[in-house]
């Protein structure tokens, strides 16, 4: 079976793996399947052959020989239950691992979004400034529930799966903040999910699209 994912042809974070294709990449290595990538412009992004397989115009997408998806959340919920390794068995455990897939994405990558979207894209609006401190609040306030809830726990239920694979690749856009180091558990906990093997080469396989667009 053929895997095409997309991925930006020049990644504006300079190959520090936070475009969302890293997360797809990731999952993809955690599973040990291989994949083609199909680089894409922000201008094809936004043409008809790219809008067929992404309404909205955004990488990443993922093709295999049954079905055409966007939005990773999907995608590494469709990779995690084709093969594998990122989903348990048990149907408990199983639902409490998509419960952490849509806490990451739905509870706490927006404030995260909101402070990345605050620090870069509104910088230079006359009330960036004031509203910064409220934003990090709430980057703060979600932070301190999620290592209250993590503890001492290596992964967030047991052992490692799709949940965390999203909830670090979320959490990983605070690195550069400081944010993430006022909790030494939510650190080692990203620091771990760095440390996979999988995650590695899927990390150098993005920074070596970056590498040779320069
Ligand atoms: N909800 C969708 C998903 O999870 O798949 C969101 C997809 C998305 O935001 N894609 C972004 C995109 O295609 C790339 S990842 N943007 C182009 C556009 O909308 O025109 C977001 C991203 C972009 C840049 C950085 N960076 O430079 O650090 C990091 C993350």
């Amino acid at each position: 079976m053929t895997i095409t994912i997309t991925a930006f042809e020049r990644s504006p974070d300079g190959g520090r793996g936070l475009a969302r294709d890293t997360r797809v990449r990731w999952a993809l290595e955690e599973v040990s399947r291989p994949y083609e990538v199909r680089l894409v412009s922000f201008a094809a992004m936004k043409e008809p052959a790219h809008l067929a397989l992404h309404p909205f115009g955004q990488i990443p997408t993922f093709e295999d020989d049954d079905v055409a998806l966007f939005e990773t959340g999907a995608i590494v919920f469709h990779i995690a239950e084709r093969h594998a390794g990122l989903l348990p068995g048990d149907a408990r455990t199983r639902a409490r691992v998509l419960m952490w897939m849509f806490a990451a994405l739905n509870t706490v990558e927006p404030p995260i979004l909101d402070l990345v979207t605050t620090k870069v894209l509104e910088s230079d609006k006359p009330w960036s400034k004031e509203r910064l401190p409220l934003v990090e609040e709430r980057v703060r306030v979600r932070l301190e529930q999620l290592s209250d809830r993590l503890g001492d726990a290596e992964w967030l239920d047991g052992a490692f799966s799709a949940g965390d694979l999203l909830m670090v690749s979320v959490l990983l856009r605070l690195k550069a903040s400081g944010l993430l180091g006022e909790h030494p558990n939510l650190s080692a906990y990203v620091a771990r999910g760095e440390g996979r093997p999988a995650y590695k080469r899927a990390f150098d396989a993005q920074l070596a699209v970056f590498t040779a667009s320069q």
